[in-house]
C-alpha cells in the first residue's frame, strides 16, 4: 500500500526533520521506504514567520490510520516537550498525505490530507516520490495537483539519496 507522510518545521527545521525521520524508522511495525529531498518552502497561513523545511516519506506499515496517527502525534509530543516555545512556528509537524486508497472524514482524522492538493509544500516533495499515484476523491495524478494548486515559492536544498542524515 502507498502510504505517505509530509513533515514540516520551521525551528531549527533540517535537524527536527532528521529527528522526525530517525523516530519514524525507530517505530514498531512501521518502515521507511523511500524519502523525498528536503525543500526549504515559503511559509502558507501566517506570512510573518519563518520559510519551513518539507520532506515527505514513503512508509508502509500494517498498524491502521489511527494507529499510524497515534505514533506520528507521540513524536510530535516527545519533541515538543523539549522546547519552551509552545505557540508560533512549529518544532514538528507530521501529516499523513494518502494512507493507500483510503478515504476517511472523520473529525480526528481526515485522509487524504484535506489541504494536500492546494499546497505546493506537499505535492512538490510528495511528486518525487509518488510519481504515480492517484488522489483517491479527485481521482487525478500528483502532476494535475501540481499544475493547479496555488503558486509557491519551494526550493530544493538537500537532494534525495544525498546524505542528510
Ligand atoms: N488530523 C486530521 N487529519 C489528519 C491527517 N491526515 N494527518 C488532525 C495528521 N493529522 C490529521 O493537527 C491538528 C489535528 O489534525 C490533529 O489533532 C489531527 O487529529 P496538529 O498537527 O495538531 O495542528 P496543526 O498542524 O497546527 O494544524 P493543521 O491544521 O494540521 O495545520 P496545517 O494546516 O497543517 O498548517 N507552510 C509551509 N510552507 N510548510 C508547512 O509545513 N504547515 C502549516 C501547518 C502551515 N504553513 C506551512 C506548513
Ligand atoms: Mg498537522
Amino acid at each position: 500500500m502507498n502510504i505517505y507522510l509530509l513533515l514540516g518545521s520551521n525551528i531549527n527545521p533540517v535537524a527536527n526533520i532528521k529527528r522526525a525521520i530517525l523516530e519514524i524508522e525507530g517505530l514498531k511495525g512501521v518502515s521507511i521506504m523511500a524519502k523525498s529531498s528536503l525543500y526549504e518552502t515559503e511559509p502558507v497561513g501566517i506570512l510573518n514567520q519563518p520559510w519551513f523545511i518539507n520532506c515527505c516519506l514513503e512508509v508502509s506499515t500494517f498498524l491502521s490510520p489511527r494507529e499510524l496517527l497515534c505514533q506520528t502525534q507521540g513524536i510530535e509530543e516527545a519533541m515538543e516537550r523539549k522546547r519552551e516555545i509552545r505557540w508560533g512556528p512549529r518544532v514538528i509537524d507530521i501529516d499523513i498525505l494518502y494512507f493507500g486508497e483510503k478515504v476517511i472524514s472523520d473529525n480526528d482524522l481526515t485522509i487524504p490530507h484535506p489541504e494536500l492538493h492546494r499546497r505546493l509544500f506537499a505535492l512538490i516533495p510528495l511528486a518525487e516520490i509518488a510519481q504515480d499515484f492517484l488522489h483517491p476523491i479527485l481521482k487525478v495524478g500528483i502532476k494535475e495537483l501540481i499544475s493547479n494548486a496555488p503558486p509557491l515559492k519551494v526550493n530544493r536544498v538537500y537532494r534525495k539519496g544525498t546524505q542528510y542524515l
